[in-house]
């Protein structure tokens, strides 16, 4: 019910555009309102692979042969499959909705495709999976979506035969795959929806292009215009950090894998995480804590994003009871704190050790991971008129000169998480995002590079590692083993820490980090790989300029952010 009505009003509200605001979070088309608000859905990925308890994505060829991969189908017979069972599971979760993998990389059809025999038709199960758990979903308000893999390791029309393009077909025909793409991506569409979502994947291989990205975001529309469509449906993607490059068509929203996504309110967002640490079911895989779990829902809901969590069903068609149970904790979970999680926005605090803020209307809702610490924020330019736990509990809150102490009293006190009310007297929605992160010296200091990125100087030059945005980087030519970062901090300032984030995590290998001395320079700290975050901190030096020396890096090394903090940071 709720499923349609969504649907409804998003075909009438097609076309709103991109409302870009002045300062908090932006409000986009109104087509992805019911999908913001949810903030939480199921990932699911199956196939006759679980079978053998190997990874979905990557398995065929390696852990597997091929010869072996491409039969499992013929003894693939969930005969405990049971739609509704998931989609109940997936309500009782408190996820909003829910994406099944109706085809991965491997090329096989959970569905009853006119267009191949590699399909769960051609099983001696026979049961068309997609269609079956769709209409389970809408009975149980889930909105359901498909994940569809646009690269084929089994069609011979498809190139590559393996990841990374090791393998090729003999005869490849990439403009009629784009057909059979089209009539399987069609059949899904219009077939088996409405669909929330559209989750394609596999869009990184070379002969997938943009302009297929296009005509492919196009059809999914066209059938369907209130379908959402994630980024991966063209080139858009960079790594697997998920956002979006500026110049490239994107879809409508971002998604990081196994990780979540930095602060982002001005496009939306997805991070798609395993419960356990396969995408397809692993007897015995290892399954994350409760704890993670919704500290991670927190951090994604902080950070203006959704969470798309992962399951991996068994080849018997169950949902092992203990990851249905973990499951049915984050519900459980939801019912009582949903209403600092669903309908909500990022911010205004972005998220950070300490744990992550949501809002909505005049409320913060702060998800506290460590309650028994008092918490220091920022002050935001508001009043705030009252702070108690989520249960209602008294808060101690005191407003100093330029932040803001909290301290839930023992009795208050809630693991994993203390969700805390912040009551403003006025709208929490057009507060922009403040960092929470130690205070930073380097931040808009004058800075020169040994490199950058084609000349691109406005779009890659050193100021965009040293502008205190996570989004923009200074990147390097392609090839580049050795580069410099070199900032004036403009008077001499005491140092004690320093944060180093690689846009394109893994590149740099080794690195120095010098101070400029009367006698030249001199080396404060030495390390190796970067990483997403580097951060450490050391015996506080006096300096002005300071440089960040890579002796070596695999690629073009790219930094996100440079930053140097006073001691005890
Ligand atoms: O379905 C799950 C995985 O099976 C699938 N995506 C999730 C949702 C997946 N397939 N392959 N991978 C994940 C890993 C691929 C990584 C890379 Fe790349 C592809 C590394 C280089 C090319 C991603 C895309 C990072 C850069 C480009």
């Amino acid at each position: 019910m709720r499923t349609l009505l969504c649907l409804t009003v998003s075909m009438a509200a097609l076309g709103a555009g991109l409302v870009a605001g002045g300062a908090g979070p932006a409000n986009d088309d109104a087509r992805l309102a019911w999908w913001r608000e949810a903030r939480f859905g199921l990932f699911i990925h199956w196939g006759p692979v679980a079978l053998k308890g190997t990874e979905i994505g990557w398995s065929r060829g390696a852990q597997v042969p091929v010869a072996e991969y491409d039969q499992l189908y013929r003894r693939f017979n969930p005969t405990n499959f049971d739609a509704t069972a998931w989609a109940r599971l997936a309500r009782e979760a408190g996820c909003r909705y829910l994406i099944l993998t109706a085809k991965h990389h491997d090329g096989f059809a959970l569905w009853d495709s006119a267009v191949s025999d590699y399909d769960i038709a051609a099983t001696p199960f026979r049961r068309d999976v997609v269609k079956e758990l769709g209409e389970a979903c809408r009975r149980e308000g889930v909105v359901f979506g498909t994940y569809y893999s646009i690269l084929d390791w089994w069609h011979p029309d498809y190139p590559t035969g393996s990841p990374g393009g090791r393998t090729r077909k003999p005869n490849p025909n990439m403009a009629r795959y784009v057909q059979y793409l089209h009539a399987q991506v069609t059949e899904l569409i219009r077939d088996h929806g409405p669909l929330g979502v559209m989750w394609f994947d596999g869009e990184w291989e070379a002969p997938w292009t943009e302009e297929m990205g296009r005509e492919l975001y196009a059809l999914c529309r066209r059938l369907q215009p209130s379908i959402i469509v994630n980024n991966r449906v063209a080139k858009a993607r960079r790594g697997m950090e998920g956002a979006s490059a500026a110049d490239r068509f994107a879809g409508d929203y971002d998604t990081p894998e196994q990780r979540v996504g930095r602060y982002q309110d001005d496009r939306p967002w997805e991070s798609c995480i395993t419960l356990c640490r396969q995408w397809a079911w692993k007897p015995n895989d290892r399954m994350k804590s409760l704890e993670q779990c919704l500290r991670t829902l927190a951090l994604c809901a902080g950070g203006d994003g959704n969470l798309l969590l992962n399951v991996g069903p068994m080849p018997d068609g169950r949902i092992e009871p203990r990851q249905a149970a973990r499951l049915r904790e984050i519900g459980a979970w939801l019912r009582t704190h949903g209403e600092a999680v669903y309908g909500t926005r990022g911010g205004p605090w972005k998220p950070g050790p300490w744990g992550a803020s949501t809002r909505r209307d005049r409320r913060v809702y702060l998800h506290l991971f460590q309650p028994d610490q008092p918490v220091r924020l920022p002050r935001l330019p508001r009043r705030i008129v009252s702070a108690r736990t989520l249960p209602g509990k008294p808060v101690t809150l005191r407003q100093e000169d330029d932040s803001l102490r909290i301290e839930v009293p023992a009795g208050a006190r809630e693991t994993p998480i203390t969700v805390v009310v912040l009551e403003l007297d006025g709208s929490a929605m057009d507060l922009p995002a403040v960092e929470t992160g130690p205070p930073n010296l380097a931040r808009g200091c004058a800075a020169k590079a040994s490199n950058v990125f084609q000349g691109m100087v406005t779009t890659y030059g050193p100021a965009k590692a040293v502008d205190g945005r996570e989004n923009t980087r200074w990147a390097t030519d392609a090839g580049t083993r050795q580069a410099w970062l070199e900032l004036d901090l403009g008077q001499p300032r005491t140092i004690g820490a320093v944060t180093i984030q690689e846009a394109y995590p893994g590149r740099v290998q080794r690195f120095r980090i010098e101070r400029e001395t009367a006698g030249g320079w001199e080396t404060i700290l030495e390390g190796g790989r970067l990483g997403e975050r580097f951060h450490r901190s050391f015996d506080p030096v006096k300096a002005r300029r300071v440089r960040l020396s890579i002796q070596d890096a695999t690629e073009g090394p790219t930094i996100a952010e440079f930053a140097l903090h006073p001691p005890g940071h």
